[in-house]
């Protein structure tokens, strides 16, 4: 496969017009470095990854035991007696969301107790599962009386497919599954997830079921049991399912809810539901990818603008509106009642990083850092056991956003957003490295140690930096021999006065100070291309790279189509986005920023933990905004990202 690699990288043959065959799949050019070969030593990641595995993973089984999940695997497989408990048609996918997370803590942290704990779940998930592989609990137990009263009753499987979540459950086992296998090369799960794909394969395809998934998911898991086994019939039923939506001659339209409204290809503006959006957009970039279609990248590529150039907060968060979980219309971001459900979030990371191993441009690397550390890690709490579920911008204290709260909450009806981020966050020392052949790219500042392939040569890195506190990086670089390659070292959009690619929002003013380069002790002109530093060179063990990113703190303005953004400023310093609580800001709703107020970085000690803030003296009055990540971590209280100026 690696000869197409070298034909894939000239981009220019994307608008050559038909896709090539489908027989003898491509690859991304670029490979994400694994998270097996990476070791987190991080002052800010490496905490909230120990608290997914020392707390949250635990309570979130507690819940799932507590609220009868493992029990309709039981009940179900009629090894206990008892109708379906839960209120969601999905409830099995907390069970295997946490198994995802849960696996890939076990690279980072070995846990023989919690990895034969997973081994004991795996056993009852089996339970659940039909002889022929089917495996969607509640259907099981009783298709006429499914979980939630939006949910139609069956007759047959997958008949209600736009309610009844059961390819969304399949996506997500096949998820938890190809992780579970690659973390811990155990095959209890994978077999599981193989019997039900295998029985997808049998029941769907033209001539067969002609209907894709009501929520998207089951189109990536397909794709990495493909990767997994290389058996090309989950890849060709991955792309089945994405070619037949929007195809009316193929099954009743779902509508732009599900992005069934048109043909994938045809689609060029983010609509409907987000998480099921973004679900499908990482797929079509998979299959833009893997059978090297340019229909498929150029949709991917304008569904990407519309929604970083039209429909992004400030925060990274997506899907502004309550109604639907769904995207509003172009510039409609309202802070208030902003959606930006935290999954949606954790799609967009992984929608865009796959578009960066595809194209290799860094300005999704922008947009999943603004998502990391400020929209996305807003869903959990720094004691890791309670969630937000929308992301709003802004609390009058009243407005019972998170599902009938106005704070964080514990668990939900609903908790797809908790055990997303259980799935999620373990994943994040992947996202740090890539390479292709003989360029290394360094994408996100975080403390680790890693092991790299490149050129042939096994090459250990050693990053530290107390990023996103202090733009300092220093990164050494012991290739086992002496070897040559490019190391491309981000320079995120921020640094470069860029809030997002795209320019829906903007700094008020340049920063002034460089960007600092060294190589072995001596400065280096810094030459930023495409997002990138790069240093080619002969590498040796020993070599030693400091890149200094200045941070400031910045005020930041919406573009004037933003009814809701008019007028205000935003504050961010470095990657991270701040806001007011009025804990800290009494005079909250009376403050109006002016050209004469001054404002500079400062330390508060959160929970334990030493954050960044930013002070400001607005006519005499201290003001004092934290990370936006961090807010609603004391209660119910009023917070402001977006304040009035004059
Ligand atoms: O439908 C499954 C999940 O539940 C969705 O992705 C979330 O938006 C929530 O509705
Ligand atoms: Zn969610």
């Amino acid at each position: 496969m690696k000869k197409y690699i070298y034909i894939f990288l000239g981009l220019t043959i994307w608008g050559c017009g038909n896709p090539e065959p489908a027989e003898k799949p491509f690859d991304y050019p670029i490979s994400a470095v694994d998270i097996k070969n990476v070791v987190l030593i991080d002052d800010f990641w490496l905490p909230k990854i120990s608290t997914i595995q020392d707390s949250t993973i635990h309570y979130a089984f507690e819940k799932c035991v507590e609220e009868g999940r493992m029990d309709n695997f039981l009940i179900a497989g009629k090894k206990m007696a008892g109708k379906t408990r839960g209120q969601m048609p999905f409830d099995d996918t907390d069970v295997y969301k946490i198994i995802e997370g849960a696996s890939n803590t076990l690279i980072s942290k070995p846990n023989p107790a919690l990895d034969a704990y997973l081994d004991s779940i795996i056993a009852i998930i089996k339970v659940g599962q039909e002889p022929d592989g089917y495996l969607t609990t509640w259907f099981t137990i009783d298709r006429k009386n499914p979980p939630a009263p939006w949910v139609k009753p069956a007759e047959k499987r997958w008949e209600q497919e736009i309610s009844s979540h059961e390819l969304y459950n399949s996506g997500h086992l096949f998820e938890a599954a190809a992780t579970h296998y690659i973390a811990t090369g155990k095959r209890n799960f994978l077999d599981i997830a193989l019997k039900n794909a295998d029985l997808l394969v049998d029941n769907f395809g033209p001539g067969k079921l002609s209907m894709p998934p009501g929520h998207q998911i089951v189109e990536t898991g397909l794709i990495k049991l493909y990767r997994i086994t290389q058996n090309e019939k989950y890849l060709s039923l991955a792309k089945f399912f994405l070619d037949i939506r929007g195809d009316s001659t193929t099954h009743p339209l779902f509508g732009d809810y599900s992005q069934d409204h048109l043909p994938v290809t045809q689609q060029n503006e983010a609509v409907g539901h987000a998480v099921r959006a973004m679900y499908m957009y990482a797929a079509m970039t998979d299959i833009a990818a893997l059978y090297h279609d340019a229909a498929y990248l150029a949709a991917v590529r304008s569904l990407w603008h519309n929604m970083v150039e039209k429909k992004t907060y400030l925060t990274g968060g997506i899907g502004a509106k309550h109604e639907g979980e769904a995207f509003g219309g172009n510039y409609e971001l309202p802070n208030l009642t902003a959606y930006n459900e935290t999954c949606a979030a954790i799609g967009s990371v992984y929608w865009n990083q796959r578009l960066f191993l595809l194209t290799g441009e860094s300005k999704h690397y922008d947009v999943i850092e603004r998502t990391l550390y400020n929209g996305l890690i807003a869903g959990i709490s720094v004691d890791g056991k309670k969630f937000f579920y929308p992301n709003p911008l802004e609390s009058d204290g009243k407005y019972n956003f998170n599902q009938g709260a106005c704070t964080r909450s514990s668990w939900f009806n609903c908790s797809c957003c908790p055990t997303n981020m259980i799935r999620f966050i373990p994943s994040i020392p992947g996202l740090i490295y890539a390479t292709n052949p003989d360029e290394l790219y360094v994408n996100l500042y975080i403390s680790n140690q890693a092991k790299v392939e490149i050129n042939n040569q096994s090459v250990e890195l050693i990053q530290q930096t107390d990023y996103p506190w202090n733009g300092t990086v220093t990164l050494s670089v012991n290739p086992a021999e002496k070897t040559s390659f490019t190391l491309k070292l981000r320079v995120p959009g921020w640094a470069q006065n860029q809030v997002i690619p795209g320019g829906l929002y903007s700094y008020m003013n340049r920063m002034d100070q460089r960007i600092q380069l060294s190589v072995n002790g001596k400065a280096e002109p810094v030459h930023v291309t495409n997002g990138y530093i790069d240093i080619s060179r002969e590498w040796s063990k020993g070599d030693k790279i400091e890149i200094i990113l200045p941070m400031a703190v910045r005020k930041v303005i919406a573009d004037e189509n933003i009814a809701e953004d008019l007028q205000k400023v935003a504050f961010e310093y470095g990657p991270i986005v701040y806001c007011g609580e009025e804990t800290d800001n009494p005079q909250l709703a009376e403050l109006k920023i002016s050209d004469m107020d001054s404002f500079a970085v400062g330390q508060m000690n959160h929970f334990s933990s030493q954050v960044n803030i930013v002070k400001g003296d607005i006519s005499g009055q201290p003001i004092t905004l934290i990370p936006y990540y961090l807010w609603s971590n004391r209660g119910v209280n009023k917070m402001k990202v977006w304040f009035p100026a004059i």
